[in-house]
């Protein structure tokens, strides 16, 4: 670590530094975040690429006082790094580590915590009306990228924003990807900007301005400030109709001329936005080859950018492989994504069926409501959306799918925790939020081969189906050559037993299968079911064990509360049964980041509670079995 880095402690040590140092001290940084990274993992190119601009924040703004959010939050290292984190930032991601996005309870120079995107403008508005309201001064300042702007979310902000304050600073920090490149027609707008002639003669004039103004000690920066930041003005429409004034596009990598530009926005009394223009992976070659592969990876050698080779398939790919073939086979398949074809697999699809594939920005209601339309047309779309963000689209899918029963698909990749990322990603409420949703068809796959059932199943059905499958590898099993359709709402007897009934859910299947295995070493006989279907449950399944078993046993990767395990004891309940029920699954409280199977342990997921909560019920069995004989 270069010397300059180590003597920041907090933003307070940047106001000492010359523009030289500044721009020294984002190499180092830069150098930083690709040594530190390549041993976490994390999202090197999208903070790569926010260095000097994060940099010019702090070296202008006074946070905690002035409050800066980031949307998404994941280009918030280096605003770690500057506040106070540097030490302990090779923990990032790493359990009882920093967290990868900002955390509230981490630090107070995080004032917004976030995870999904489009919530910056909203949260920021609302701490400016807020100041306005206590008669405050500090400034409120929300960066987002521009994918951000694909989000409905954002622009419910922008309608209110000149409405309700004065003051509100809005950075957009355009690099012209998403994950992928960035789509739609706000993506097209903002390089229709950033490529006109104007703005370039306009650009390179103010940067001479600057130029000019560099180095001296200035009495009248404010006033010079201002001549510099109007010579980069280039109106744009869009963001003057919504009351906002609109600055730049600026070279988000040029420090001095940031900071000037921020010292004028400063002394504004209107709301306005500032137009950046930054490099994803800025500074390491690899990162700007695949800028895909580097907005979000594991570790890499940190010279050549190499990853380990992947290994086993993954479920998305799965997933993907299936929709390819069964696209083949039913033209009116056509497959939506919300800003996600890496994650979710989708990319895969479309080369093959490209008229059928649809990128629609980081949108989930309007992915589902797009969804619904094309299948009031008789198309059977397929929405692949991560269990997490799919939260978004909740009424969506009641109002405008459910109700007006449409054969919508919901795939919904990374149900389950989902590690490193954290709370905000983890994909463990999908249940309870589908599952009270009539007409809905909820299912989970043991293993990848009866994924690939369940999606053949989903499109034989007239009305809205969800199936849930987890992050990373899958089973390892074999693959049938061809998918089958299975028996709607009818579980799978994987082992048959009479003295308790064990639910496995999905690929949490194993966990029931090591306790059934456990259970018979302590002499009792367990049923090992695969329930297939959280909704329509197997009801003459329960039925047949409550006769017989002492106890049921069901694994989830999901919360307990409002989840499979409710789901079956609602229904014992309903069908007058007092069989008690060991829910094993989520607690009730926001899990932390960190390695799944720590994790797991940590909260009671595990076999190991199962087996302490299910004995004793046992034992009582057992002693009345004996006084029977
Ligand atoms: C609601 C929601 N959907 C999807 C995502 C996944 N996601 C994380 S970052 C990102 C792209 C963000 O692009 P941009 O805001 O332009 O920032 P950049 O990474 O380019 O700096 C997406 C789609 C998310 N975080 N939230």
């Amino acid at each position: 670590m270069g010397t300059l880095l180590e003597s920041i402690h907090s933003p307070a040590d940047l106001k000492r530094l010359s523009n030289a140092q500044m721009a020294e001290l984002a190499e180092e940084i830069r150098a930083f975040l690709i040594q530190t990274l390549s041993k976490t993992g994390g999202h090197l190119g999208p903070n790569l690429g926010v260095v000097e601009l994060t940099l010019a924040l702090h070296s202008v703004f006074n946070t905690p006082k002035d409050k800066l959010l980031f949307d998404v939050s994941h280009q918030a290292y280096v605003h770690k790094i500057l506040t106070g984190r540097r030490d302990r930032f090779e923990t990032i991601r790493q359990p009882g580590g920093l967290n990868g996005f900002m955390l509230r309870t981490e630090c107070e120079h995080d004032c917004y915590g976030a995870g999904h995107a489009g919530t910056a403008l909203s949260a920021a508005l609302g701490m400016a009306v807020a100041r306005d309201l206590s008669g405050g001064s500090e400034h409120v300042i929300a960066v987002a990228g521009d994918a951000a702007f694909t989000n409905g979310i954002s622009f419910e902000a922008l309608n209110n924003i000149a409405e309700q304050t004065k003051r509100l600073i809005v950075v957009l920090n355009d690099n012209e990807w998403s994950i992928d490149r960035n789509v739609g027609a706000i993506a097209r707008y903002f390089h229709r900007i950033v490529t006109n002639e104007h703005y370039q003669h306009l650009h390179s004039s103010a940067e001479r301005i600057l130029e000019r103004l560099g180095g001296k000690r200035v009495l009248k920066v404010a006033r010079r400030a201002e001549e510099a930041a109007k010579g980069i003005l280039w109106p744009s429409m869009l963001f003057e109709e919504f009351g906002l004034q609109y600055f730049g596009p600026i070279d988000g990598h040029n420090i001095p001329l940031l900071v000037e530009t921020f010292k004028f926005l400063k002394t504004i009394d209107r709301p306005v936005l500032l137009h950046v223009l930054t490099q994803k992976g800025r500074g390491f070659q690899p990162a700007l080859d695949g800028q895909k592969k580097f907005h979000g990876l594991g570790p890499y050698d940190p010279e050549t950018g190499q990853t380990k080779p992947a290994g086993q398939l993954t479920y998305s790919e799965v997933f993907a492989n299936t929709l390819v073939e069964l696209a083949r086979q039913d033209d009116r398949i056509v497959a939506i994504t919300a800003a996600m074809p890496n994650g979710t697999g989708l990319d895969h699809f479309r080369p093959h069926h490209p008229r059928r594939y649809f990128d629609v920005g980081i949108a989930e209601e309007h992915a589902v409501l797009f969804a619904a339309g094309m299948a009031t047309q008789g198309y059977k779309p397929v929405c692949a959306i991560y269990s997490t963000f799919l939260q978004r689209a909740f009424d969506p899918i009641v109002h405008d799918v459910a109700l007006q029963k449409l054969p919508v698909v919901f795939c919904m990749d990374r149900a389950g925790l989902s590690g490193d990322d954290g709370p905000t990603h983890h994909g463990l409420f999908d249940i309870a939020y589908l599952r009270g949703i009539p007409e809905m068809v909820l299912m989970a796959p043991k293993d990848e081969d009866e994924l690939a059932d369940m999606m053949k199943t989903a499109f034989t059905l007239d009305s809205p189906c969800a199936i849930r499958y987890p992050r990373g590898t899958v089973e390892g099993v074999a693959r049938k050559s061809e998918p089958r359709v299975l028996p709607v709402g009818k579980a799978e007897v994987v082992v048959d037993g009479s003295d308790v009934a064990i639910l496995g859910l999905g690929p949490m299947l194993r966990m029931g299968a090591e306790l059934a295995e456990r259970l018979e070493r302590a002499g009792y006989t367990a049923a090992l079911i695969n329930p297939r279907f959280v909704k329509p449950l197997d009801r003459d399944m329960l039925e047949r064990y409550a006769a017989r078993v002492a106890a049921f046993v069901t694994f989830e990767d999901h919360v307990k509360m409002g989840g499979f395990g409710s789901a079956v004891a609602e229904a014992l309940q309903d069908i007058g049964s007092t069989v008690p029920v060991v829910r094993i699954g989520w607690p009730d409280r926001f899990v932390e980041h960190g390695k799944v199977d720590a994790l797991r342990m940590r909260h009671g997921v595990s076999v190991e509670e199962a087996e302490n909560q299910v004995l004793p019920l046992l034992a009582h069995r057992k002693r009345r079995t004996l006084v029977a004989s």
